[in-house]
């Protein structure tokens, strides 16, 4: 039992979903603190039977917290996080800001918990769009060992917040209706739309987004040596990202044995019948802790390589 839990972010689209979870998950602390940016200090929000009145996330504000739960921009964390470590909390970060840091650990807890265990500093959660295709490899990897992975991602606006779904819905409608609508979250329309650009641009033409997806992928699975080439693609979904897998192995998998290997792991569902046309798609993965997998087959091109569509909700 935690004396005290302060979600920080409490406001954002990440934010809401873990009031949600630790509201129905009777999440056992005795008080719950919740804190944003001044602009929403002094909201009132209902969460597990009473109003909280949302603070201002600062330097002190920590005092007397044993665990923060965080979902901020990467430059709030980056100023903040260091404060409550020093304060005495646990942290849980859901930013990018510290996963790549030596001294934190990089977990999803159905692959690599005892890191969670025996972290001494900011425990953090990885890239949505990491966590679903490592969840999917963690199988295949421990069962033959992956080698390189090709993945092409097809990303939800929620993945840019609370502005980026308010931007898909604004946006639709202005199209529809002919006018024009300023966007706030994206740097081109998104409505009707698929921009191939996800954070910024760095390294050798790849986006951060798709650095992510690189570096977390080895830190999360303990090997340096697996080669990941993504491209990463906003759509316009609301909610669940997508993603195109292609697997190569040292040991070759038949498609049979890949589909018992992500059938029997905790939190993949398999959804694979072409002859029924059934599939993962974000319309019904919205909502689910899954990670959904199906179109699981060879490829054709190379015997070492199998290739499967991925889909889970981001949030
Ligand atoms: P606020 O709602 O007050 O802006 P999202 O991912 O949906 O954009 O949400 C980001 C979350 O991070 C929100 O809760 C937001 O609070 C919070 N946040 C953004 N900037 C800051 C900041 N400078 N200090 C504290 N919280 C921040
Ligand atoms: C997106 N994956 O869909 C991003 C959002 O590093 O946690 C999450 C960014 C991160 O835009």
């Amino acid at each position: 039992m935690f004396n005290t839990v302060a979600v920080a972010g409490a406001t954002g689209a990440v934010g809401r979903i873990i009031l949600q979870l630790l509201e129905q998950r009777r999440f056992p602390a005795q008080k719950f603190r919740l804190l944003a940016s001044a602009r929403s200090a002094g909201q009132q929000i209902d969460f597990a039977g009473s109003r909280i009145t949302v603070e201002e996330l600062t330097h002190d504000c920590f005092h007397g917290v044993d665990l923060v739960i965080a979902s901020t921009p990467d430059e709030t964390a980056a100023e903040f996080l260091p404060s409550a470590v020093r304060a005495g909390c646990r942290v849980i970060d859901e930013s990018g800001y510290w996963r790549m840091h030596p001294d934190v650990a990089l977990v999803i807890p159905e692959i690599n918990p005892q890191a969670a265990l025996s972290a001494t500093g900011i425990i953090a959660s990885p890239n949505c769009s990491t966590t679903q295709m490592v969840v999917a490899l963690k199988p295949l990897h421990d069962a033959a060992r992956v080698r390189r992975v090709v993945v092409s991602t097809y990303q939800a606006t929620s993945g840019a917040g609370l502005q980026g779904t308010a931007d898909l819905l604004a946006g639709t409608r202005a199209a529809l209706n002919s006018t024009t609508y300023d966007y706030k979250a994206f740097r081109y329309p998104i409505a009707f739309n698929a921009i191939p650009q996800i954070g910024s641009f760095k390294q050798d033409g790849y986006t951060s987004e798709e650095l992510k997806m690189i570096f977390e992928t080895r830190k999360i699975l303990g090997d340096d040596s697996i080669q990941v080439c993504p491209t990463c693609i906003r759509i316009p979904v609301s909610n669940c990202h997508s993603e195109t897998i292609n697997v190569e192995t040292e040991r070759p998998l038949s498609v049979a044995e890949a589909r018992q290997l992500f059938e029997s792991f905790p939190d993949i569902k398999v959804l694979d019948d072409p002859n029924l046309g059934q599939y993962p798609m974000p319309s019904i993965c919205d909502g689910s802790d899954d990670v959904f997998v199906g179109r699981i087959r060879r490829d054709l091109s190379h015997p070492n390589c199998i290739t499967f569509w991925c889909v889970s909700d981001n949030l």
